[in-house]
């Protein structure tokens, strides 16, 4: 019973009021860790890009095909996150790229502190290198993600066909908090009840002035958009 009036209405408050607290005192100090992340990015001569989808939405397959067509051109680093293994970090390792991998032991989300020490990673198997684009794979979740700035520069949302394209208007937080949404795995369009002008109208509902990208990382269409997109972005 609450002190104050007696009423156990209001010692329940009370507590919600409590956790509300602890929330924002957290978000506070990840962005703050976040501002001091992009500064490490930037003197490490890099910009960084937050990818953010739900689990399978080809995050990697678009990193493994990123790296194919821009590893002769850019210093290319990577950060897996994922709940459990070492597997995405291995897959971007083929590809003759640093990659480190965060596990949040089943956490939903990266926070700044554990990007903070994925980029003294990421600099350590660099050997003092630069690097110009720095990718930063979120653990597959289109909810929490959303509000945890890592210090990226960019963010990256990928909304994957068989998903389905009412995703936008369900998870409007996150697609709000996108530079850029890609609409992926389009090689799969004949076989999946989903519209790309739905899909690009329900993320425009949100950003009228979003830019949005169909592509497929298996066969190869919109690749090119992609990789200019890219280009644009890295450090001259
Ligand atoms: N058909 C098709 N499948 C894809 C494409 N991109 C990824 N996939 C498949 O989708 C599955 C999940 O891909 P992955 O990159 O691991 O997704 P992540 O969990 O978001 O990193 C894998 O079986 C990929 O082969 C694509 O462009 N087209
Ligand atoms: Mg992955």
């Amino acid at each position: 019973m609450c002190e104050a009036c007696g009423c156990q209405q209001h010692e329940e408050r009370t507590e919600k009021e409590k956790v509300v607290d602890v929330h924002e005192q957290l978000l506070a100090a990840n962005s703050k860790q976040a501002a001091a992340n992009r500064h490490h990015i930037e003197k490490m001569g890099a910009v960084a890009i937050n990818l953010i989808s739900s689990p399978g939405s080809g995050k990697t397959s678009l990193l493994e095909q990123t790296i194919e067509r821009l590893k002769d051109r850019l210093s290319i680093g990577v950060i897996e996150g994922d709940p459990e293994t070492e597997r995405d970090a291995e897959r971007i390792r083929k590809k003759g790229v640093p990659a480190v991998q965060l596990t949040t032991g089943g956490g939903c989300h990266l926070d700044a502190p554990m990007v903070h020490g994925g980029l003294h990673v990421l600099e350590h198997m660099g050997k003092g290198r630069k690097f110009d684009l720095i990718f930063i794979e979120n653990v597959g979740n289109l909810v929490c993600p959303a509000a945890f700035d890592l210090g990226e520069h960019q963010r990256v949302v990928l909304l994957s066909v068989p998903e389905g394209s009412d995703k936008p208007a369900k998870y409007p937080a996150t697609f709000r908090s996108a530079d850029l949404v890609l609409l992926t795995k389009i090689d799969l369009l004949p076989y999946f009840d989903f519209s790309l002008d739905e899909a690009t109208a329900a993320t425009k509902l949100l950003q009228p002035t979003i830019p949005v990208l169909p592509l497929s990382a298996e066969k190869g269409e919109g690749m090119d958009a992609w990789i200019d997109y890219l280009l644009g972005l890295a450090p001259h």
